[in-house]
């Protein structure tokens, strides 16, 4: 149902290659998913499972670009602060609102965390039951109390989020998706609502940035954003497109590692490591959407350390008032790193996609962020 009988690899969505749409006309909606309703892939009849999210802040650096020494348009797209504090619920409006429609009893995802937090919350407002699989001790203490909070079923399994994906895989197969409609990543609804970024972009800005830097895990999201840019283009709404910038956490990089590698087989990391538990996983299922997408765009993968993950989370903290959870702040670890390599220039606009709120990793913080500020030299008065 999810995978290609004929190839075995991921489905998906494709839009008309005509649409009526017009950037003006929706402006008069209210800012985020929704606002692009015809850009996506679901009848005008169908009511969609709201919490309002989307239309995010875009933030522009000021204070915190000292650390790279260069004056260069930069704006952060803070996702934080969608309903549960993440991007993910721009995919679970969707998802869930076409599982509710096909008449099934509740979902089921893997997840190192926001997915599940958000998950749970749309499941309860379409009253849908929600299976969420965690990887035991993997996931982080904010986004077990959401899932907790909103009442979803917890099932947690030894090993890290592929494993747990397996888990769902095993469900899915043994109910055939009918009870339990399987709302990962791989699922292609999701990342038709996880698209609508880049239109928020184009439309806040009403110019396409040059490169679009985005943390990368099961590359969903890369992929995702991407798609949102090309279909802009596919109907004229936009003349130019971004270059695709993925981030992974150095002991969590399947794909910097296959990009840099130059093959064409996804290069699997068995035992992934990294403080950013978000990003943690070995075997992400749309590698190959995301390497395409960076090639296509002829941007790239690169990795962070740890180190730097938190040095950057501290420096988008007090430099600039923006608090995102580890894997958000990979995005300004690698923003540093590319403009050091000169591979962003000075006159280039770009943007980060902060795609979590700090609060969701209290833990991290109070335990490992404030100490490492040092590493960029930062002076907190
Ligand atoms: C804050 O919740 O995979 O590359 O199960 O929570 O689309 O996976 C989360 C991923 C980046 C990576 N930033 O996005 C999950 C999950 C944050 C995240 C990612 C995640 P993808």
């Amino acid at each position: 149902m999810i995978i290609c009988p004929r190839c075995r690899g991921l489905l998906e969505v494709v839009m008309p290659t005509t649409i009526n749409f017009s950037m003006e006309a929706a402006r008069t909606r209210r800012f985020g998913v929704w606002r692009y309703r015809e850009l996506l892939p679901l009848d005008d009849g169908i009511t969609p499972v709201s919490l309002g999210e989307g239309g995010t802040p875009l933030i522009s650096l000021t204070r915190s670009l000292n650390i790279v020494n260069k004056a260069i348009n930069v704006y952060v797209k803070f996702e934080g602060s969608n309903p549960t504090g993440s991007f993910k619920d721009r995919g679970m409006t969707v998802g869930v609102t076409i599982a509710k429609n096909i008449g099934v009893e509740g979902i089921i995802v893997a997840s190192t965390g926001n997915t599940a937090a958000s998950a749970a919350a749309y499941a309860a407002r379409a009253g849908l039951r929600c299976v969420v699989v965690l990887p035991k001790g993997g996931v982080a203490r904010g986004k077990i109390a959401q899932a907790l909070l909103y009442g979803a079923e917890i099932k947690e399994v030894d090993g890290v989020f592929d494993d747990a994906l397996e888990e769902v895989f095993m469900e899915v197969v043994i109910n055939g998706g009918r009870r339990l409609y399987p709302l990962n990543s791989y699922n292609p609804w999701r990342l038709e609502g996880q698209k609508t970024v880049a239109f928020e972009i184009v439309d806040e800005l009403s110019f396409v940035p040059d490169t679009v830097i985005v943390p990368v895990g099961n590359a969903g999201n890369i992929s995702a954003i991407w798609k949102g840019f090309k279909e802009l283009y596919s109907y004229g709404l936009i003349n130019k497109l971004p270059k695709m910038v993925g981030v992974q956490a150095a002991g969590a990089a399947p794909l910097a590692m296959t990009w840099k590698l130059g093959i064409d087989e996804l290069y699997a990391i068995e035992n992934p490591q990294t403080i950013a538990s978000a990003i943690k996983i070995g075997k992400p299922v749309n590698w190959l959407k995301a390497l395409r997408a960076v090639r296509e765009s002829n941007g790239t993968f690169i990795t962070v350390t740890d180190d730097e993950i938190l040095a950057a989370m501290r420096a988008l903290a007090v430099f600039e008032g923006i608090g995102v959870e580890p894997a958000s702040a990979t995005t300004f670890a690698g923003f540093k790193k590319l403009v050091e390599d000169n591979f962003i220039d000075r006159s280039e606009v770009v943007v980060l996609i902060a795609t979590g709120h700090a609060l969701k990793d209290p833990d991290t913080i109070v335990n490992k962020a404030i100490i490492r500020a040092e590493h960029y030299n930062l002076i907190v008065k």
